[in-house]
């Protein structure tokens, strides 16, 4: 029994020793050491043995149990430590490397130009203001002098929404211009005015140089004596700050309702400089002539005061609604020569800016 014992233990030891891998060892250890085992059933038989033997038989027993235990316990944690080793080997974060950058974006184009005109414009006391989008036939024609079915109106192409219509304010539009944005600034009754009023402008038109969703900004200013050579400075300011020295404006007679006089603005081209030819003698595809329209402008209509309940004998002033696309399309160094691009969601394109 003795000699059976010692050899069991020495053999357990030796396989104990020989495993490498933790999974192995718990295997090991149900089979070879667990209550089913040759081990285990060898130290049940101790109770047969006759008294005397049993006590001498029962503590060597003990002591090889204690001692294949020990090197189990011993070859566990040694196991254990060498696999929680490889897991941070493996896991091991090298903060000396150089870390990937997140990536960051950028304001749009339309946004970055938007924040150029309403800081040029603040620097000459304008101030930055917003009106609906979706706004109200008599606030988009009517208070400008465009009384219903009135030919001039069919110029705006507008989309008209499929809502209830008001008995004082007729039916919404999606706004075709920041002009619907003069009366209501008017019945502020904060006179003097001088607002930029920035915003989208919805329009059924689509080429190179239209787009159905488009912004304007819109100046007005109503005060005491106000003339044309007022409206002309600001423009040249405005033209000088933001598109540089030297490239050049003018003012062509038009028709609008809601001025009068009126005048549609016009910058020599940036990309073909003003001559309407590209490098090669091909036609400049944006503007085709050396100009491009910018916007109009012109001295506000006593009509459209009456209706802001303002004075026209005692009150006059100018307005001008540019689009922001087509001017930040005519920058130097831009050289857009189809806005539509702008809103193609191409970040090859807006990455540029
Ligand atoms: C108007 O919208 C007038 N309300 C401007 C105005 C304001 C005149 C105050 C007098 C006093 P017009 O339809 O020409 O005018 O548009 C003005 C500018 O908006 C155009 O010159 C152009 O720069 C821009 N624009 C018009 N339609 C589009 C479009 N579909 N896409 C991009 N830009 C456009």
């Amino acid at each position: 029994m003795k000699s059976m014992l010692g050899k069991l233990a020495a053999a357990l030891k030796e396989q104990i020793a020989g495993c490498n891998d933790l999974a192995a060892l718990e295997i090991f250890a149900v089979e070879r050491l667990g209550r089913k085992s040759e081990f285990n059933n060898l130290l049940k038989g101790l109770g047969a043995l006759p008294a005397e033997e049993r006590a001498v038989v029962g503590s060597m027993a003990n002591r090889l149990k204690q001692e294949v235990q020990a090197a189990f316990d011993a070859k566990k944690s040694e196991l254990e430590s060498a696999s929680a080793g490889a897991l941070a080997e493996q896991e091991r974060i090298d903060v000396t490397v150089p870390g990937t950058r997140p990536q960051k974006g950028h304001l749009h184009l339309t946004t970055q130009a938007i924040q150029e005109v309403t800081d040029i414009f603040r620097r000459i006391g304008f101030t930055r203001v917003r009106h609906p989008e979706v706004e109200w036939d008599w606030y988009a024609f009517e208070s400008l002098n465009m009384p219903p079915d009135h030919p001039a109106r069919d110029e705006w192409e507008t989309f008209f929404v499929d809502a209830p219509v008001s008995v004082k304010n007729g039916k919404m539009v999606l706004t075709p211009h920041t002009s619907s944005g003069q009366v209501r600034e008017m019945q502020k009754k904060h006179l003097p005015i001088r607002m930029i009023n920035i915003g989208k402008c919805y329009r059924r038109q689509i080429d190179v140089s239209h787009v159905p969703m488009f912004h304007q900004f819109e100046g007005l200013l109503i005060d005491k004596n106000v003339s044309v050579t007022h409206l002309k400075g600001v423009l040249d300011y405005f033209a000088k700050t933001f598109f540089g020295p030297d490239r050049v404006t003018r003012l062509r007679p038009f028709h609008f309702r809601f001025t009068e006089p009126s005048f549609e603005v016009d910058i020599s081209c940036g990309i073909c400089l003003g001559t309407g030819k590209l490098d090669g003698g091909a036609k400049c595809r944006l503007c085709k002539e050396g100009w491009l329209e910018l916007g109009g402008a012109g001295m506000v209509h006593p009509n459209v005061l009456k209706a802001g309940k303002i004075d026209p004998e005692v009150y006059g002033g100018f307005a001008f609604g540019w689009g922001v696309e087509r001017t930040m399309a005519m920058k130097s160094g831009v050289r857009i020569d189809d806005i539509r691009v702008l809103y193609k969601s191409d970040f090859r394109f807006l990455q540029q800016f």
